[in-house]
C-alpha cells in the first residue's frame, strides 16, 4: 500500500531514553514534531535533550526526577512528513500515507488516536488537514507510540508538543465535560505558564482543549489520559501568529529556554504525586 513512497522513514523511529537505571521506572513521555511543519518543536526537542543530559547531577530537580523516573523523548515523531517539509512543501502537517481511493495524501496524526476517534473537529475527507484516517491507530507513527506506552505500562505523563499559539492544554478535546482531574491539571498548568512567562514575558493561555482551542476528536493526550496516563498535556509553542509555523531560527533558543521551566514543573509534579 505504501510502496509508492520514495523514502519510507516511518519505520525508523528514534526514541531518546534518559535513565539512570532501575527497571521499568515510572516514566515521562515527550514527543515533538508529530505535525511536520511545526519546526520549532523538533528544535526545542533537541535543545531539551541536551538540557536534560547536562542538568543531571547539577540541577536538583532534574537529578531527583532521573534518580527515580525515566524520560523518553521522540523528536522527529513524523519522519516522512518532516522530510516532505524540507523537499516539497514547508507547510505539510500530516503523515504521508497513501489514502485508498483518493488522490490526497496523509492522515492527521493528532486525530488518529482511539479517543473520540472520528468525532467533532476531525474530518473523514482524506483531502482535509484534519483527516482522521481510515481507522484509529492506522498511522504507524501513532501505532508505534500506542504500542510503546502499552508495553511499558508505567508511563505517568505524556507531553505532546505542537506549535503555534502559546497554549498549555489538557484533556478533554473530544468532549466538553471536564476531566475527573481537571482541577489538578488546571492548577499545574497555571503554575507552568507563569514560570514560562517569568523567563521572557511570553504569555500562554491554558485550559482544556475543548474550552481553550476547539473540539478535537482522536488526539494524543485524550488517548493517553483515557488509558491511565493522568498527567497528559499539549504545549503549543511560539508564536501567536506573526510568523506562525515559519518562526525565525533566532527564536529557537529563547523558545526552548522559556519552555524548560514549564516542562520541569510538570515533571516535578509527576515525581511528587
Ligand atoms: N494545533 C493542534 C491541532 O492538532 C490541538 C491543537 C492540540 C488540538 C492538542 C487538540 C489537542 O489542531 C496544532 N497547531 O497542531
Ligand atoms: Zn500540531
Amino acid at each position: 500500500k505504501r510502496s509508492s513512497r520514495m523514502f519510507d522513514f516511518a519505520s525508523y523511529h528514534t526514541i531518546d531514553e534518559f535513565s539512570t537505571g532501575g527497571s521499568n521506572r515510572p516514566a515521562i513521555w515527550l514527543d515533538t514534531g508529530i505535525h511536520a511543519r511545526e519546526w520549532i518543536t523538533q528544535a526545542t526537542g533537541v535543545w531539551t535533550a541536551n538540557k536534560i543530559a547536562k542538568e543531571y547531577g547539577q540541577d536538583p530537580s532534574v537529578t531527583a526526577i532521573l534518580d527515580s523516573m525515566d524520560i523518553f523523548l521522540e523528536i522527529v515523531t513524523n519522519p516522512d512528513g518532516f522530510a516532505f517539509t524540507h523537499s516539497s512543501n514547508r507547510l505539510w502537517r500530516k503523515t504521508r500515507s497513501i489514502n485508498a481511493g483518493s488522490r490526497c495524501v496523509g492522515v492527521d496524526p493528532n486525530r488518529n488516536w482511539d479517543a473520540g476517534f472520528g468525532g467533532a473537529g476531525s474530518s473523514s475527507n482524506p483531502c482535509s488537514e484534519t483527516y482522521h484516517g481510515p481507522h484509529a491507530h492506522s498511522e504507524r507513527e501513532v501505532r508505534a507510540i500506542v504500542d510503546f506506552i502499552r508495553a511499558h505500562g508505567n508511563v505517568k505523563s505524556v507531553i505532546s508538543i505542537h506549535s503555534y499559539s502559546q497554549m498549555l492544554l489538557f484533556p478533554y478535546g473530544y468532549r466538553r465535560a471536564p476531566a475527573p482531574d481537571h482541577q489538578e491539571m488546571n492548577e499545574l498548568a497555571k503554575k507552568a505558564v507563569s514560570d514560562l512567562a517569568a523567563v521572557f514575558g511570553t504569555k500562554y493561555t491554558y485550559g482544556s482543549i475543548a474550552n481553550t482551542i476547539y473540539m478535537a476528536g482522536g488526539t494524543t493526550i485524550d488517548w493517553a489520559y483515557d488509558n491511565g496516563v493522568k498527567y497528559s498535556f499539549t504545549l503549543e509553542l511560539r508564536d501567536s501568529g506573526r510568523y506562525g509555523f515559519l518562526l525565525p531560527s533566532s527564536q529557537i533558543v529563547p523558545t526552548a529556554t522559556e519552555t524548560w521551566p514549564a516542562l520541569l514543573d510538570i515533571m516535578v509534579h509527576v515525581l511528587e504525586h
